[in-house]
């Protein structure tokens, strides 16, 4: 299967201030990816948030012109209100932003690191809009209570687009570039009763490490897997969030470890860093995971740890989710400024990655997919 090539890079994180960025390499869309959520769709053009303003910035609170950007051809301000550095998927999404959104490219980025809270994020795209920014990107920490600040940014004419997790009580956004989190979760489902069909598992019995509580991309993957758990009569034990970190994973694990040893054969991580907390924890406590171990583990995002720890076997399945939307951000931009109508929503291209050679396929959504198995190779070209 062909792979797609992206350069490696890692990023210190950031602290909670302004700061700029710089380069990056393209989502890509390749034989085997899973773009089956949707893919670029004209579909929605409610651009409430924006749309025309964004073409020329000539508003009462500033717009684009206020902060010497827009179609004049001069630097575009972006004020960038990022969820926080909890993961390593988070470190990847950062500096693909940056990358893009570098002054060499013609961009003045206002970076804003919100720790995780969400009324710190709603403060951040406050001061954004103080600062008359030309666009403003969110990665909305919780899904809910957007509508009252976006309407402050329509009312300032400064559109709006929302990158990764979704905003379920206001539409007053541009664009949203990101994942489908529920297929996430169906496919790690899907995958799993493949698995144990293969291997002769006739018994579920699961605990959950959830990701942060109120992200989409905790609902989606919790929905997802649960769909196929229930459609299937497995045993989900437990669901706790473990908050999208390593330390968070260690400690549900821990506790889950307390509570439940020798009663569970399956833990699903709602991403990597928690998947490396839940190894330590079950390798202190003497419990083997991985392939042909006692707990079937598996994860999401598959950055290029969580890969590595699918190619030794520690984990058995990592259902990726892909950090680098911001050649997608800037596509909209691009549209927004040549007066265009971007698309509602943009969806980002996947790939489920496996330790063996034994699935070929899984079908999620009655859409068949590729499993990939990692090589060196592969590993070598993630984020
Ligand atoms: O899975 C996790 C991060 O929102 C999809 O947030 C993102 C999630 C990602 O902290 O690692």
């Amino acid at each position: 299967m062909k792979r797609k090539i992206v350069s490696i890079l890692t990023c210190a994180a950031l602290t909670a201030s302004l700061l700029a960025g710089c380069g990056s390499s393209p989502a890509g869309s390749d034989a085997g990816g899973n773009d089956t959520a949707g893919g670029d769709d004209a579909a929605g053009g409610d651009d409430a948030a924006g749309g025309d303003d964004a073409a020329g910035g000539d508003d009462a609170a500033g717009g684009s012109d206020a902060a010497g950007g827009g179609n004049d051809g001069g630097t575009i301000t972006i004020g960038f209100a990022q969820v926080g550095h909890e993961s390593d998927w988070r470190t990847a999404s950062t500096k693909s932003c940056q990358d893009v959104f570098s002054e060499a490219n013609g961009y003045d980025l206002q970076f804003v690191d919100c720790d995780n809270d969400s009324a710190a994020q709603i403060e951040a795209v406050r001061g954004f809009i103080q600062q008359a920014v030309d666009y403003i990107i969110v990665d909305p920490i919780v899904s809910k209570g957007w509508d009252t600040v976006l309407t402050e940014c329509e009312d300032a004419g400064i559109p709006v687009i929302v990158i990764d997790r979704t905003i379920e009580d206001s539409d007053k956004y541009v664009s949203w570039v990101g994942s489908n989190f529920k297929t996430e979760g169906l496919a790690a489902g899907e995958w799993l009763k493949a698995y144990a069909d293969k291997k002769g598992i006739s018994e579920i019995n699961a605990l959950v490490i959830e990701g942060s509580t109120g992200a989409s991309a905790t609902l989606g993957r919790t929905e997802g897997f649960k769909e196929i758990a229930d459609a299937n009569g497995w045993n989900i034990i437990d669901s706790q969030n473990g908050n999208f970190t390593e330390a968070g994973g260690q400690e549900v694990m821990e506790s889950y470890i307390k509570s439940y040893e020798g009663k569970f054969n399956v833990v699903i991580c709602q991403n990597d860093n928690e998947a490396f907390g839940a190894m330590t924890a079950m390798k202190n406590a003497g419990i083997s995971y991985g392939v042909d171990k006692d707990v079937i583990l598996v994860s999401f995002d598959a950055c290029t740890a969580g890969l590595e720890k699918v190619m030794s076997g520690d984990i058995n399945a990592d259902f990726e989710c892909n950090p680098l939307a911001a050649p997608d951000v800037e596509k909209v931009i691009k549209q927004l400024q040549a007066g265009e109508e971007p698309p509602k929503e943009v969806y980002m291209t996947e790939h489920w990655y496996v330790n063996e050679d034994i699935i070929s396929s899984i079908t999620v959504d009655g859409i068949e997919q590729e499993l990939t198995v990692v090589t060196q190779e592969i590993v070598d070209a993630q984020y």
